[in-house]
């Protein structure tokens, strides 16, 4: 892995991936995002309880990198399908197949495909400094990195539509108010907010997060016979997980529950 793309910490169960090309707001190019991909999965075999994916500087992330696409048209036409086949999928479904509840830390400006990868997390808090635009097509693209799955998903048709065809940059606080981000914090009390909101996934039922996750993501496209075949499989083996025994024990004797994730 390239250390200084992409840099990996993990402490106390949280593993914190922070897009490093500060320079450029975290621009995505290839080496990065094989980094970031590798850096997902060393998360899930460190057995982590969450991840926090976020960027270093005043930037989350600007998306692509434009420099390297306009690099490519010099050297004859870059293949966009390839890029995202080969570099962008991995890493969506690296995020959204996690073994663990992901935060994005959006301490700054999300941007294009930068945005994408946010919306692919289970859950977003930002800065009051950070803005966010969909950015695509601005430069006569279509939204990718899955957006087009998750921005009407988490914000409903009519937003995601206006977003996408008026790509101006919105603050913090308007993608508050239409359930693009779940928190904001002041800048001086980001990091504080992410430490604690990240502690609080990583003691929680990690098992129980996941299985939740799939079955909301199954459930828009599934008829609800399927969705019901789904939740009594998923609700199969979250029952044989050792924190609900502990957590139905903990309520009966009047305790609080804690889970160690297994
Ligand atoms: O296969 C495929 O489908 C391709 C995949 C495409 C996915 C995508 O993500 S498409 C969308 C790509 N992203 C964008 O179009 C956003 C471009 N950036 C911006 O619009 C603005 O930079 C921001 C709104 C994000 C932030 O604006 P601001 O004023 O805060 O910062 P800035 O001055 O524009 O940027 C700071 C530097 O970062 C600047 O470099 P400089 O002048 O200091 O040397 C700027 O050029 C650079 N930068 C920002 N974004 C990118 C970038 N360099 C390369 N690629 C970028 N995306």
């Amino acid at each position: 892995m390239t250390e200084t793309l992409v840099r990996y910490e993990i402490d106390g169960g949280v593993a914190t991936i922070t897009l490093n090309r500060p320079g450029v707001l975290n621009a995505l190019n290839r080496p990065l995002l094989t980094d970031l991909h590798d850096a997902i999965h060393r998360a899930q075999d460190e057995h982590a309880r969450c991840l926090v994916l976020t960027g270093e500087g005043r930037g989350f992330c600007a998306g692509q990198d434009l420099a390297d696409i306009r690099a490519d048209y010099d050297n004859g036409a870059p293949d966009l399908e390839a890029l995202l086949r080969e570099y962008y999928h991995p890493v969506v479904r690296g995020i959204r197949g996690a073994t663990m509840p992901v935060l994005a830390a959006l301490n700054g400006v999300a941007a294009g495909a930068g945005l994408s990868l946010a919306l692919a997390c289970d859950l977003r808090i930002a800065s009051e400094a950070a803005r966010l635009t969909t950015a695509f097509t601005g430069i006569g693209l279509v939204p990718d990195a899955g957006m087009a799955w998750t921005l009407p998903r988490l914000v409903g048709a009519a937003n995601a539509t206006r977003l996408v065809m008026r790509p101006g940059p919105i603050s913090a606080a308007e993608a508050l108010s239409m359930g693009l981000v779940d928190e904001v914090a002041p800048p001086d009390e980001f990091s504080a907010r992410v430490a604690a909101l990240a502690a609080e996934l990583a003691a929680g039922p990690t098992r129980a997060f996941v299985l939740s996750r799939q079955l909301m993501d199954e459930a828009a496209t599934s008829p609800l016979d399927r969705l019901l075949d789904l939740e009594a499989g998923a609700q199969l083996e979250a029952g044989q997980t050792e924190d609900h025994r502990n957590a139905i024990a903990a309520f009966l004797e009047k305790r609080p529950a804690t889970f160690e994730g297994r």
